[in-house]
């Protein structure tokens, strides 16, 4: 049972979503879960069985796997043998990358239909627990964020304290002082999508590779007028296997920030559609 203490809330200016589909349909509400892997074969089959045990009607797990040398692909695959109904599996072949998985992800789960969309890691550093935790919230908001940075949240005590003071630099100096967002938790990569967010967002013009990927959503998202909402999580250090965060990864979100910054500079709210507007194109 997760002990949520308190809740960050933020409420902008709400963009008001006519018909959502939660109030649309009489059924329970499609949800997808989108887990990107890479070498994940010690994590994929505990991921999924934790994931399908949920008290979620409708839910459903889309691995998006980068020919992982490790074999997990094989794995999702036998996992989808015996779950036919409720795993879909995307194979991505060429340049990996945790940024195109997602897009490539979030765009088959909408076209698949999904009403709400959930990204999340493979590696336990997020629970599944908190994902019908999310969906609960997501009534009021459309957006949800499982977040280190609120009241509530909490990172790994096995954390050193340089990771700790890098995870804080990130967000401070990327989150709030160069792109100036509201949201504490700037790099997280738990979330809960209303699918009508994604379908405003410009997915094929999201150009991050690596984890800045999280960042350019949440400004995209926040600049769109979304409503987010932030839920403290628990953040546990990955249980087995090995971290992809790399130099390059690294380096790439330190310039990107800014790219980000410069190419988004005229997006503004739209009230009607939630279409994105006044976007300047190119990378
Ligand atoms: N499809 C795909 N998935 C990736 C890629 N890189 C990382 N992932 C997955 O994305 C999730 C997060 O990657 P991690 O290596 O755990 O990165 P991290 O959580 O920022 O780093 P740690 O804190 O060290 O765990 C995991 O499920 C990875 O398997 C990639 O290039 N392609
Ligand atoms: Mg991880």
């Amino acid at each position: 049972m997760i002990d949520l203490c308190l809740e960050s809330v933020y409420n902008w200016p709400i963009m008001e979503l006519q018909d959502s589909p939660q109030s649309a349909l009489s059924t329970a509400p499609n949800v997808t879960v989108v887990v990107p892997t890479y070498n994940e074969a010690d994590n994929i089959r505990t991921m999924v069985a934790e994931l399908l045990s949920l008290d979620v009607d409708n839910l459903n797990v889309l691995i998006v796997d980068d020919d992982s040398p490790d074999g997990t692909g094989d794995i999702a695959e036998q996992l989808r043998a015996q779950h036919p109904k409720r795993i879909q599996i995307l194979h991505r072949s060429g340049e990996r990358g945790l940024g195109r998985a997602y897009v490539e992800g979030f765009q088959r789960a909408l076209a698949a239909g999904a009403d709400y969309i959930v990204q999340m890691d493979a590696d336990f550093s997020h629970s599944p627990a908190y994902v019908p935790v999310f969906l609960s919230k997501m009534a009021d908001w459309d957006v949800a964020v499982g977040s280190r940075y609120v009241p509530g949240g909490q990172l790994d005590e096995r954390w050193s304290w340089w990771r700790r003071l890098l995870s804080w630099w990130a967000n401070a100096a990327y989150g709030r002082i160069i792109l100036g967002l509201q949201v504490r938790d700037v790099t997280a990569g738990f979330k809960c999508w209303r699918r009508e967010v994604l379908e405003a967002i410009e997915l094929s013009d999201i150009h991050s590779g690596g984890y800045v990927f999280q960042v350019e959503m949440a400004y995209v998202a926040e600049k769109l007028g979304f409503r987010v909402l932030e839920v403290p999580i628990y953040f546990e250090d990955r249980r087995i296997g090995r971290s992809k965060m790399s130099v390059p990864i690294k380096l790439e979100a330190a310039w990107r920030v800014w790219e980000i910054k410069w190419r988004y500079r005229r997006l503004r709210r739209s009230p009607l559609s939630g279409a994105m507007t006044g976007r300047e194109g190119g990378q």
